[in-house]
């Protein structure tokens, strides 16, 4: 990029002189140490993060923001999980619900042909198994065969290839057979074993999470990531989460896309953290941008983030705006999100991203462009 270099000297000099050497690394391709890493989130100014990000960001994707028409469904609020972070399961509401296979169908097919993908996740039901959660993904298939499912979190997917006594790897082959495409990112949280405890301790362990990502690449299925952040997690928290994505990535290169989700706090057992501010949600997707180098997309979860910050983090180091959504998810609203019915129309997305400076580009689930 002609005068990065000398853009990032500039931001540097008057800065910390540890980061222009890391300023360097970044600019010629280089990996950044845990303990880079770790500076570049104490020490960076958000401008400095914002330029490297820029760098990195370009190199994978160019002047690309990439989304997709797609929806969610959430099938049920009852979970055998309690994480203290959450305000969608049944422990923090009202009453308790879960969608028939019937209402799951009526949803699919309410969709507009043009969508392409459809998002699976939500908590995990006790009377569910692997064959009801395979027998959903045939019937989806034979309704929409074109429409991709990327369904099951690694904790859904944990419970029910357990609950079978299978190995991960039969389970997800057998749900691949029935009609998996690919698996979402949720339920990573953090990674680090103490915090984990804390927020969410009945919750898959971080090594099966890695474990099922990892059997997924290797059966062909890709997945994504995320990070929960800003609640008692530290930087050096955030790194290691960062690190142990980016060593399984480099064995298996089988993820597209990290998502960093900012932590909210109505309506759940953690709401006496106080939210992190827009400034440090910048630098969490610029530092990831930077970290996981050989991670081709960030994606700005809007619904999470609101749109007007996801629209300033394409500055940040991210490239795809995820979705259209059409009001399809709870998640987030509950837990106190700006936007509390989340929708997008195609033509809303085209212009938050050209007023962004970046060319919208639709795709499929396999970031391929939709001509
Ligand atoms: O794992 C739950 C998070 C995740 C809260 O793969 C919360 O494309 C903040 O993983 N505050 C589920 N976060 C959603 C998810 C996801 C979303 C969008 C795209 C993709 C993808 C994956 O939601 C959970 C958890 O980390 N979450 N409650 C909360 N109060």
């Amino acid at each position: 990029m002609p005068g990065t270099n000398d853009t990032i000297n500039t931001l540097q000099k008057s800065l910390i002189p540890e980061l222009g050497a890391i300023a360097d690394k970044v600019v010629s391709g280089g990996s950044l140490s845990p303990a880079e890493g770790l500076l570049l989130f104490e020490k960076a100014e958000p401008g400095l993060l914002g330029v490297l990000a820029d760098v990195v960001r370009t190199r994978n994707n160019g002047n690309n923001a990439w989304f997709i028409r797609n929806f969610h469904v959430e099938p049920t609020n009852i979970c055998v999980n309690h994480c203290r972070f959450c305000s969608f399961s049944h422990h923090f509401s009202a009453s308790k619900w879960e969608l028939s296979v019937d209402e799951i169908l009526a949803k699919v097919g309410q969709q507009d042909e043009t969508v392409r993908e459809i998002h699976i996740t939500g908590a995990v039901h006790p009377q569910r198994d692997i064959v009801y959660y395979g027998e959903l993904l045939r019937k989806i298939k034979s309704l929409r065969p074109g429409l991709h499912v990327k369904a099951y979190s690694a904790v859904e997917l944990d419970y029910m290839i357990r609950k079978a006594g299978l190995s991960f790897t039969t389970g997800l082959q057998y749900l691949k057979d029935c009609g998996l495409d690919s698996v979402p990112g949720g339920g990573a949280e953090i990674f680090d074993e103490t915090i984990r405890k804390q927020i969410c301790g009945m919750k898959t362990s971080s090594a099966d999470w890695l474990e099922i990502h990892r059997t997924a690449h290797k059966l062909g299925l890709p997945s994504n990531a995320t990070m929960l952040y800003g609640h008692v997690e530290t930087y050096a928290h955030r790194i290691d989460h960062l690190e142990r994505l980016r060593q399984l990535q480099k064995l298996t290169n089988g993820f597209n896309a990290f998502i960093p989700l900012k932590f909210h706090r109505s309506n759940n057992e953690m709401k006496d953290i106080p939210e992190v501010s827009v400034v440090e949600d910048m630098k969490m997707v610029a530092v990831s941008r930077i970290y996981l180098d050989n991670f081709p997309h960030i994606k700005a979860y809007w619904p999470a983030l609101g749109r007007k910050m996801a629209q300033v983090s394409l500055s940040f180091g991210v490239d795809d705006m995820d979705g259209t959504i059409n009001d399809s998810t709870r998640i987030y609203s509950l837990a106190g999100a700006e936007e509390q019915n989340p929708v997008m129309t195609v033509s809303g997305m085209k212009k938050l991203i050209e007023e962004a400076g970046r060319l919208p580009v639709e795709r499929d689930s396999y970031y391929r462009p939709v001509v």
